[in-house]
Formats: structure tokens, sequence, C-alpha cells
């Protein structure tokens, strides 16, 4: 291994998704550690004695195993990662090639006039901070984010937090210079309680992905404005790194054909329709690789139940069209829009 360069190239295809508990975690050798970026929770942040590792939570309930996180890692050998530092209200970790970033935001301690204000607030000054550090570490490009905001569907000040927040974040990515169209990241964004802070997290890399759109829904940066004044500024997927070590990214997938939710009240049709929303971004993201790499089989998912009482006609469901051996994670939230029942994200 090199000793000059400040970090040993971490390889694109190296980065690894697992879900772990976090008693597993406690027994894993320093050379696993090594190669964390980050640790995601579901319920609250997992009670992790490494200082130096970004941890966080999405506040959302998991509906199965108890205490499982998301680790995302780097796993060549050898991998030399930044020590882990904080930046504003950022903690992150990174590779030459790869960063994994954390944020949250109590919009109780953001002074502004109305509840309205202060969410956008929060949204408008998480993307500045995220965007100001990613030119500061040379990872412009943002592969993937998730956002966490408390409330999701609730009506403040006109309109429902949801859209307020699309207005923030496309501000921001305007205010950035940044694209609000094509090449913008693949993203989540769920509700989760009230009263819980506004958590973003994200992988940002140094150099591009390939964004990926789906022929059967139209871009949700091109969505009409009867779904908000600013249109959510997200792709549906997008691939990242050299094609056999690829990762794919779909981002939080539903019910919606064109621009409409089908299905309204049910939810095993709208299962079944996200899922044939992912094969049509599988087909892309094969296309853009040019080989049959990734298929339903291979996909890590993480599926978001607006009513917990749905989960034995989801998982029934989801059993007839994915193989037994199948990684699902199962977490109650609200989706971003009140007649989706479900929403299902993946990495390949
Ligand atoms: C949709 O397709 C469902 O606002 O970042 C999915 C993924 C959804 C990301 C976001 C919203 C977002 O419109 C909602």
């Amino acid at each position: 291994m090199s000793t000059t360069a400040p970090f040993t190239a971490a390889g694109t295809g190296s980065l690894q998704l697992e879900y772990v508990s976090s008693h597993q975690m406690a027994s894993q050798p320093s050379a696993w550690w090594q190669g964390v970026l980050g640790v995601v929770g579901f319920d609250e942040p997992p009670n992790i004695d490494r200082a130096r590792i970004p941890v966080t939570a999405s506040m959302v309930r998991s509906l199965r195993a108890g205490d499982l996180c998301e680790v995302w890692r780097v796993a060549s050998p050898g991998v030399q990662l930044s020590s882990g530092s904080e930046h504003g209200k950022i903690r992150c970790r990174y590779s030459d090639d790869l960063l994994f970033g954390a944020l949250s935001i109590a919009e109780q301690a953001i002074d502004a006039r109305s509840e309205a204000e202060a969410l956008q607030r929060a949204t408008e000054s998480a993307y500045q901070e995220i965007f100001d550090l990613l030119d500061d570490t040379a990872h412009p490009h943002v592969i993937r984010i998730w956002n966490y905001l408390p409330n999701i569907n609730a009506q403040t000040g006109g309109d429902e937090r949801y859209r307020h927040f699309n207005s923030a974040r496309q501000m921001a990515f305007r205010k950035s210079g940044r694209a609000t169209m094509g090449t913008v990241p693949a993203a989540s964004a769920l509700g989760s309680p009230a009263g819980s802070p506004l958590s973003i997290y994200f992988l940002a890399a140094r150099r591009p992905p390939k964004m990926i759109e789906n022929p059967r829904q139209t871009s949700a940066y091109h969505y009409p404005p009867k779904f908000g004044r600013h249109s959510p500024i997200f792709s549906r997927a997008c691939v990242w790194g050299e094609s056999g070590g690829s990762r794919l990214f779909v981002s939080g997938t539903a019910s919606i054909v064109g621009h409409e939710t089908i299905h309204r009240g049910d939810v095993i049709a709208q299962t079944r329709e996200t899922i044939v929303n992912i094969g049509a971004l599988l087909e892309q993201a094969n296309r853009i690789v040019g080989s049959s790499r990734y298929s339903l089989d291979g996909l890590k998912l993480k599926v978001y139940l607006r009513h917990p009482s749905d989960l034995p006609d989801v998982e029934a469901t989801l059993a007839g069209l994915l193989p037994p051996a199948a990684s699902i994670v199962y977490l109650q939230a609200d989706v971003c829009r009140e007649d989706l029942l479900v929403e299902i994200e993946a990495v390949g």
C-alpha cells in the first residue's frame, strides 16, 4: 500500500451495503471497521463507541428485525479512509472516491416566524452545508441522498410540509449553481414521527454517476405544478462505478405511472406496480452497464409502509415476486403523497 497518498484508492467496486445488528457490529474485527464510511440506525442512532465514524438515524421504526443498522463500507483490503470529521453540522468519512455524510437539524432550534419558514430554512441550510462540504473535499457528485422529515404530510402555512421541503431543496440546488434536472441525485423522502429532527444522509463521489429515469414515469423534476410549486429534485436511479463493480441506487419508488398515483387504497396492487417500476429501472441500468448485471434477485430492498398493519399483505406480495432469500428491511414511514401506502428503495 502506498504511504505517500493520503488515502488508498478504494476501487469503485468495493462499496458495500450491509444490514447488521448492533450485536453483530460489536464483534467485527478492526479490519472491518477500517472500511466503515457510516452507520445508520432506524428508530434511533445506534450506540457505537467509535467516535470517528459518522452515525445517524432516520428515526423511522423498523417493523421486523429489532436493532438492525445500515452500514456503508468500502471493502478493499487495506483501504485507508479519512479519520471521520465534523464540518458544521455534517459528520462525514471518506475515501479518495467516496464520501458518506449525515446531518440532523431540529427545526425548533431555527429562528423563524412560522413553522413553514423554519422547515424551509432547515432544508436550505442542510443542502447548502452539504454542497459546501463537497466542494471542499472534492467529492462533488451526490450519488444518493436520503431525506427524513417529521410530519411530512401535515399542512402548515397553506401547503404540505413535503412541498415546503421541495421548494427549499430546489432553491438550494439553484443557489449552489447545481443542475435541477438530469444530473441530480437519486433520493428518498419520507416522513418521520412529529418532533424528530430533519435527518439527511448521503453518499457522494469524486466521479459522476450515470443517471437513470423510468420510461413508465414522468421525471420527478418535471412533475406538473399540481404536485407542488417546485418539483422534487431527484433522479429515479443511478449507476455508479466501473461496469464490473458498479452499484445501482434505486430511489424511493412507488405506485406512480406517468405522474399519477395508481391503485389508490390497494396496498397489494401498489406493491406490484412498484416492483414493475423497479423492473423498468433495472432494464435501464443493464442497458447502461451493457450486461444483465442487475436483477430483482440481487437487490437489497428497503420497504416503507404507511400502515404497519399492511405488513402481512406486502410481505406476501413480495414473497411472490422476489426470491426467498431476498434482503428486505421493513420500516414504518409516511410516504410523500397521502395516497401512497408503500414505497420501496433498493441497492444493487
Ligand atoms: C415519487 O415517485 C414518490 O422527494 O426526494 C420518491 C423518491 C419520492 C424521492 C424525493 C420522493 C422523493 O414521487 C416520492
